[in-house]
């Protein structure tokens, strides 16, 4: 059986995640929005998809694999799949909700870095929300990147296997999962993950490793490996990444943010006035 992945066409975004899977898997797959139009594919198939009144289990958007008569939608359910199905996640009920538990938290993140560019709106150009992203971006470097990747740093960490993965002893769609959001945090904020690269070891391992295992290394060499660009997830504005004028700064106590969530003073940062 041949897997079909529906996914917008000119970009890494979620598909990327199950793409990842996909490749590492070695199973057969058709990135269908990328055949042509002509063969009944395309991105429009992808709308009519998204458009059929007569599924069931309609999903509500990419990614979406077809997996014979299933069709399953949300990046971390897809890989929930094919983990159990192709040997990339643990076999037990514990590790396999661990697994999810993580890519759910991936999930979640994903949506902090896309509304680091995107805080409005995603029908709107990110030049019509301009002031809001740099606002945006400028807290996301205080509580978010750093609070999230310090969390999967630790997770490699505590695991009683050995820092080398996310999950047991081994390799996991979550590792592949940590590869791709390093991968496009360093595209996109190439400053603030300079600086913040030496607090996270493991991590930085990790990506290295899983760029080196052989199906990755030929998938991110071949064609079907898109570049980042300025229309995904992952985008390089100079302007939302962390600023050369910022200081760092000590704060004698501890700070909650509105969500209740505890900040490190040393994660502080103070924007310059303009
Ligand atoms: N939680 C979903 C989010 C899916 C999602 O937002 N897909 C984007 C593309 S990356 C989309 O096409 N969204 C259309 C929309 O939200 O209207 C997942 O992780 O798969």
């Amino acid at each position: 059986m041949k897997y079909e992945l529906y996914y917008w066409s000119h970009i890494q975004g979620r598909g990327e995640f199950v793409r990842l899977a996909l490749e590492q898997a070695g199973v057969a797959y058709v990135d269908v929005a990328r055949e042509p139009e002509a063969h009944g594919m395309g991105v429009a198939a992808i709308r009519r998809l998204l458009a059929d009144e007569t599924l069931t289990t309609p999903p509500y958007a990419p990614p979406v694999l077809r997996a014979g008569k299933r069709l399953i939608a949300q990046t971390a359910n897809i890989l929930l799949f094919l983990g159990a199905r192709h040997g990339l996640a643990p076999k037990d009920e514990a590790g396999r909700l661990w697994a999810h538990q993580l890519q759910l938290t991936v999930t979640d993140f994903v949506v902090h870095i896309h509304d680091s560019h995107h805080p409005i709106a995603g029908s709107l150009y990110y030049e019509e929300q301009l002031p809001e992203a740099k606002r945006r971006a400028q807290k996301f470097h205080v509580d978010r990147l750093p609070k999230f990747l310090n969390y999967f740093e630790r997770v490699l960490r505590c695991n009683p296997h050995g820092g080398k993965y996310m999950v047991g002893a081994r390799l996991s769609y979550v590792d592949l999962s940590m590869f791709q959001l390093i991968a496009g945090l360093h595209y996109a904020f190439p400053r603030a993950m300079k600086a913040l690269a030496p607090s996270l070891p493991l991590l930085v391992a990790l990506h290295a490793r899983v760029a080196k295992l052989p199906r990755i290394k030929a998938y991110l060499k071949s064609k079907r490996r898109l570049p980042f660009n300025q229309l995904g997830i992952f985008r390089r504005y100079a302007e939302l990444d962390l600023q050369p004028a910022s200081k760092v700064t000590q704060s004698k106590s501890k700070s909650r943010t509105n969500t209740g969530a505890v900040r490190a003073p040393s994660s502080r940062v103070k924007a310059k006035k303009k």
